[in-house]
């Protein structure tokens, strides 16, 4: 364990009052269980062009696999210049529409919802109705330190409209592949979003499984809700990461109340961390059981997340009106959504000259063609009032 995690956890638990030494050791305990899973390893493929059978075995059966190292240091270094610049223009607080510098804020002038904040260490959606209440117990919200500010940015929605590397990083193609592995070569998008936990300030996102709509489908089945990727920026430990239930996603919708309860705590029997190094990204299941605690470490987490469905789940559904408005999925949405993933494609193939494209089916047999150039942004603007939400 590197010596600056065990600081972070030593940090973390002392935030927990009576019950520090129980919290510190569920995170080395469950970073200890989360190194010998067997569901981590770089992302490679057969000599035919599948999914490794190993990672799409252990994938199936834990419910996520973490690629290591899969984004190379160029194409990270891009992704924080751009968080960087974003950043600097976030607006002041939430109820303000400028920067600290008095210019207009990222956003402001969109439709959609982008950046959500939080009280600093709070928990808010935990007991709340949002989301349609999947969070169901408000997590143990840690006091943060007198001098900090009042909210902190938490969520940004719609994250590909304002940042590039974030659209190339979307249409890495070996992560396009293995979307097509598990969806289908028609795979349909669902959401992308930043995680923004900086250390001291970055709220928790209480235990939940993200899907809605599919629980009492006669088709219902493991994959139903579908996967996101998670990018990380910075890396993720047993403080500021993610943690998951393995073996959840084949449960059920969960009651997590009784988890709890059973654990005398809110801390989750069996759960996992998701450790990560910078570059590593993770695919997990939209149905395991999962949640982060609020960042009382001294290590930043910026995960860069976007979600891919099987087509036969969003198409003539009517979406569960969690990401964007509720309405009935049909083709000509879908493919309007799907126009997202062209333009990334174009996108990345402008900073990536040498790198064979990914080959989006669906575009492919429409003959639709995507540019990339200076201007093309634009095109993004509200992308995500379209997010298909199951
Ligand atoms: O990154 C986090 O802390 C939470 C992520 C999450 O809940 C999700 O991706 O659904």
């Amino acid at each position: 364990m590197k010596s600056n995690v065990i600081k972070s956890i030593d940090a973390c638990a002392a935030h927990y009052g009576s019950d520090a030494e129980a919290m510190r050791r569920y995170l080395i305990d469950g970073q200890e269980r989360a190194q010998k899973m067997d569901n981590r390893g770089p992302l490679t493929f057969t000599s035919s062009g599948a999914l490794s059978p190993e990672i799409r075995e252990a994938y199936r059966t834990h419910g996520f696999y973490i690629f290591t190292g899969l984004i190379d240091e160029a194409e990270l270094s891009d992704i924080r210049d751009d968080l960087d610049s974003m950043y600097k223009r976030f607006p002041v607080d939430s109820q303000s529409s400028v920067t600290a510098s008095g210019g207009p804020a990222l956003g402001v002038d969109c439709k959609a919802p982008n950046l959500i904040w939080s009280k600093p260490l709070g928990d808010p959606l935990g007991g709340t109705a949002i989301a349609n209440g999947r969070h169901q117990v408000k997590l143990f919200e840690p006091e943060a330190a007198k001098d900090a500010p009042m909210e902190a940015p938490f969520v940004m929605l719609g994250s590909l409209q304002f940042s590039e590397a974030c659209l190339r990083v979307y249409a890495h193609p070996k992560l396009l592949r293995v979307a097509a592995e598990i969806n289908g070569e028609d795979f349909a998008p669902f959401h992308e979003s930043l995680f923004i936990k900086e250390p001291g300030l970055g709220a928790a996102v209480s235990w939940h499984q993200d899907g809605d709509t599919h629980w009492d489908s006669l088709e219902f089945d493991e994959e139903i809700h579908g996967f996101n990727f998670m990018v990380q920026a910075y890396g993720s430990t047993a403080v500021n990461g993610v943690w998951v239930v393995p073996g959840s996603h084949k449960q059920g919708r969960v009651d997590i109340k009784s988890l709890i309860a059973q654990a005398g705590s809110e801390r989750i029997s069996d759960a996992v961390p998701l450790i990560c190094n910078a570059g590593d990204v993770v695919i997990c299941n939209r149905q395991i059981v999962h949640g982060s605690f609020a960042n009382t470490g001294f290590e930043r987490r910026i995960t860069v997340n976007s979600g891919f469905h099987r087509r036969s789940s969003v198409l003539n559904v009517m979406g569960a009106g969690i990401h964007s408005e509720a309405v009935v999925y049909d083709k000509e949405f879908i493919k309007e959504r799907s126009k997202v993933i062209g333009y990334a494609i174009a996108a990345r193939k402008q900073r990536f000259a040498n790198e064979t494209p990914y080959c989006y089916k669906p575009h492919f047999d429409a003959g639709e063609k995507f540019e990339w150039g200076p201007h093309s942004m634009i095109m993004l603007k509200d992308y995500n009032l379209r997010d298909l939400s199951i």
